[in-house]
C-alpha cells in the first residue's frame, strides 16, 4: 500500500514543522529522529518503498554525509523525497542533497515557517499558528513572514501559547509523549487547552528558576567560556548553557553532561557574533571520535570525556582570537 513517512526533530521547531507536514500529508507515519541517526532511519524506511518521505529540521551531519547520501540512494525513483531545513550546510552538501531530494532550504527562518510556505495551499488556516510557534521556539521570529503575521494577531498571546510548549518540552520525553502532542497540534488544539501541557510548563518554569540558581553557584570559567558539568538535573541544557555564559560574564556558555566515556554538551553564545557551528567544524577536526555543530548562535557537541579540558582550551583560544 502506498504510504508517506514524516521524520522530524524533537524540539519545538521540529514538532511544529512535523505537525504542519502531517497536515499536508494526512495519515502519514511519523517519527522523531536526529542528525546522527537520520541515515539509519532512512535505510529502514526505504525498505517499505513509501511514496512520500518528508524530513524536517534535521541538520546535515558532515561526518555522516556520505552515509546519508547512500541511504537516500536506496529509495526507488517513485518515492518523492522532501527535505526542508534551515541548519547551515556547505555548498557541496547542498548540491548533493539537491540532486536526490526536493530541497527547500533557507537560513534565517525556522523550519516550521519553511514547511508552511512550501505546502501553504494544502494547509488549513490553523497551520499558520504552528509555523509561528516554531519561529518563537527557534528564536527565528524576526523574518518578514513572521513579522507580517504577528501584525495580524495579538503576538503576546502567541508567545504565551508557544512559551507553554517550549517550557513543557523540557519535561517531555520527545520519543514518547511528543507524538501525541504533534497530533493534537495538527488537529488545531491550542496549548492553553492542553491541561497536561500547562502543568508541565509551570513545573518546568519553576525548575528553570532552580536551574538558574544552581548555575549561578556552580558555573566555572575558563577564559571567555562559562560552563557547568553534570548538573544534577536532566534537560534544560540550552537554558543552562545560556545561564552559564551570563553568570560568569562570558561570551560562550556550555552545559555539559558526562557518561562513562563521553561528554555531550549544549553551547550558546552571548554578546558576540562568533559562529558556533563554524567554530566547532574547525576545532572538532582535531578531536578524534567527536561530532557536533548546529546554528551560529546555538550548537551542540559530543566527544571523549578525556578530551573535554582540551576542547574547552581549543574553544577558548579560538573565541579569543576571533571575537
Ligand atoms: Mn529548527
Amino acid at each position: 500500500m502506498p504510504k508517506s513517512v514524516l521524520l522530524t526533530h524533537g524540539d519545538l521547531d521540529g514538532i511544529t514543522s512535523g505537525a504542519i507536514a502531517l497536515l499536508a500529508f494526512p495519515a502519514s507515519e511519523f517519527y522523531f529522529t536526529r542528525p546522527s541517526q537520520i541515515h539509519q532511519d532512512l535505510y529502514r524506511i526505504a525498505k517499505d518503498n513509501p511514496n512520500i518521505v518528508h524530513v524536517s529540521d534535521i541538520a546535515v551531519n558532515s561526518k555522516m554525509f556520505s552515509e546519508l547520501l547512500r541511504a537516500l540512494d536506496q529509495f526507488p525513483k517513485s518515492t518523492q523525497l522532501h527535505w526542508t531545513d534551515h541548519h547551515p550546510m556547505t555548498t557541496k552538501e547542498r548540491h548533493e542533497l539537491h540532486k536526490r531530494v526536493d530541497l527547500f532550504y533557507e537560513i534565517g527562518p525556522c523550519t516550521a515557517e519553511l514547511v508552511y510556505r512550501k505546502f501553504e495551499e494544502l494547509l488549513p488556516e490553523h497551520a499558520l499558528r504552528l509555523a509561528l510557534y516554531g519561529a518563537i521556539g527557534d528564536y527565528c521570529d524576526e523574518t518578514p513572514f513572521v513579522k507580517a503575521h504577528f501584525d495580524d494577531v495579538d503576538k503576546r498571546t502567541l508567545y504565551l501559547e508557544a512559551g507553554l510548549l517550549v517550557q513543557a518540552l523540557q519535561e517531555i520525553d520527545y520519543r514518547k509523549e511528543s507524538k501525541d502532542l504533534v497530533h493534537q497540534l495538527a488537529m488545531g488544539i491550542k496549548p492553553s487547552s492542553m491541561d497536561d501541557i500547562i502543568s508541565l510548563a509551570l513545573k518546568a518554569t519553576r525548575i528553570e528558576h532552580e536551574v538558574f540558581r544552581y548555575v549561578q553557584q556552580n558555573a566555572r570559567k575558563l577564559g571567555p567560556i562559562g560552563y557547568v558539568l553534570d548538573m544534577p538535573i536532566n534537560g534544560y541544557r540550552g537554558k543552562s548553557a545560556k545561564f552559564s555564559a551570563y553568570v560568569t560574564d562570558s561570551k560562550i556558555g556550555i552545559s555539559a553532561r558526562s557518561s562513562a566515556d563521553d561528554v555531550d554538551m549544549s553551547i550558546r553564545r552571548r554578546r558576540t557574533n562568533v559562529d558556533l557551528n563554524k567554530t566547532l567544524n574547525i576545532i572538532l577536526k582535531d578531536l578524534e571520535g567527536s561530532s557536533g555543530g548546529g546554528h551560529p548562535a546555538a550548537a551542540g557537541a559530543s566527544l571523549d570525556l578525556n578530551d573535554f579540558q582540551k576542547f574547552l582550551q581549543l574553544l577558548a583560544d579560538h573565541v579569543e582570537k576571533h571575537s
